[in-house]
């Protein structure tokens, strides 16, 4: 990264990443370096860099395909498996393309029943992800991560140690303490920065494949937004903590919306954000596969049953960046965020007593306006 350029340009070279890396995937593709796309937060990335192959993320955040994915998939289905859908099926994402083999985990019903329907053009491989975060589920995935790295292996012909797995750990660990570093920042009373900068490095990041290097860009780039830290900017507006669905291109909305009305987004609670980045690897455990799954099962997401560990997220992000209000955005037919929000809402209106309002949108702009009117009115209203 290039410190010279000044902060917006260096959160709009972020937002381009993911235009970038097509070009980069395709060189890294010419020197024979594998790719493997995935889907999901569950997904353990160490495996695939231990093996020296790309982590390519393919969970769709724009409704271009969504009319061709219609063709085959129900109308009434998120709009995020039915966008991720029509791209591998119309090939219009260069990283369903690039991608040597596709890992799917058993989340949620709709995405399950697309895997089945994607494996029959694309080579997929399913992780079995258990719904729930008990002693047996943390067995269970544990043995679902010692067989994907044998079907790495037989794949791509190679042999993973546990070695290179360690290694994997501690450069995605060093990345995931940049990340916190970076959005934590926002902790900071006025923040430092809006809520659409923000999402631009944690979405751009992901599309980074020299880990390493991506990590020492987050820690420079959050040097310079302290060194330039200026109180006035985000001065007097609401602070706005982000929950429920991932929200793919819909952030731009609801963040715009937020911002334009005195708000300011200070925290990502969702995929993407805390939810996908808090809680490290465990490096000293001697077991990989273990320390592995214990991390990615204590991942808060919906589809886990019971999911305490969400309210607990929640419940330190509401105290620590002095969040004045939550708003949550769930994707239209995200069965489980839906259900689940009634609990997000008694718990964030009466246990910590902050305001609390929940949106349910897809990926159009056909109620933009409608969004903003509610988002206006709420923050008038704090
Ligand atoms: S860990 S949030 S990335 S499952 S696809 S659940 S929006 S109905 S994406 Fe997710 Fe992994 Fe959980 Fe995160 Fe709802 Fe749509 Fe299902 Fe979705």
């Amino acid at each position: 990264m290039e410190l010279i350029k000044e902060l917006p340009e260096i959160f709009d070279s972020f937002s381009e990443q993911r235009k970038k890396s097509f070009v980069e995937a395709y060189e890294l593709k010419q020197k024979g370096i594998p790719f493997v796309g995935g889907f999901c937060t569950y997904l353990p990335k160490e495996l695939a860099y231990a093996m020296g192959a790309c982590m390519v993320g393919l969970c769709s955040k724009t409704g271009e395909t969504i009319p061709d994915a219609e063709k085959d998939l129900p109308r009434n289905l998120c709009p995020l498996i039915k966008s991720s859908y029509g791209f591998a099926k119309t090939d219009k994402c260069p990283f369903f393309y690039f991608s040597d083999l596709i890992v799917g985990e058993t989340t949620c019903d709709g995405k399950k029943k697309m895997y089945e329907m994607l494996g029959e053009f694309k080579n997929v491989h399913v992780m079995e992800l258990p719904n729930s975060q008990s002693k047996m589920g943390i067995e269970l995935f544990k043995g679902e991560i010692v067989r994907l790295k044998e079907e790495l292996e037989r794949q791509f012909g190679t042999t993973i140690t546990e070695e290179d797995i360690r290694r994997a750990i501690k450069v995605y660990n060093e990345q995931r303490v940049a990340l916190k570093e970076f959005y934590g920042l926002q902790k900071m009373d006025p923040p430092p920065m809006g809520g659409m900068d923000m999402h631009k490095v944690l979405d751009g990041v992901q599309f980074r494949f020299d880990i390493p290097a991506a990590t020492e860009d987050i820690k420079a780039l959050t040097q310079k937004i302290k060194d330039e830290y200026d109180p006035e900017k985000y001065k007097g507006r609401k602070r706005i903590l982000i929950t429920g669905s991932p929200i793919g291109c819909s952030t731009e909305k609801v963040v715009k919306a937020i911002e334009d009305n005195g708000g300011v987004v200070v925290c990502y609670e969702n995929c993407g954000g805390a939810r996908s980045v808090d809680e490290l690897v465990d490096e000293n455990d001697p077991d990989v596969y273990n320390a592995l799954s214990k991390r990615y099962i204590n991942i808060p997401c919906s589809c886990m049953s019971p999911n305490p560990g969400r309210l607990e997220l929640m419940d330190r992000l509401i105290d620590e960046y002095k969040v004045d209000a939550v708003v949550e955005v769930v994707l239209q037919a995200c069965h489980t965020f839906n259900v689940e929000s009634y609990k997000i809402k008694n718990f964030v209106t009466e246990k910590k007593n902050v305001p609390y309002l929940f949106l349910e949108t897809d990926y159009s702009s056909t109620d933009a306006g409608q969004v903003n009117t509610r988002i206006g009115a709420f923050i008038e209203m704090l």
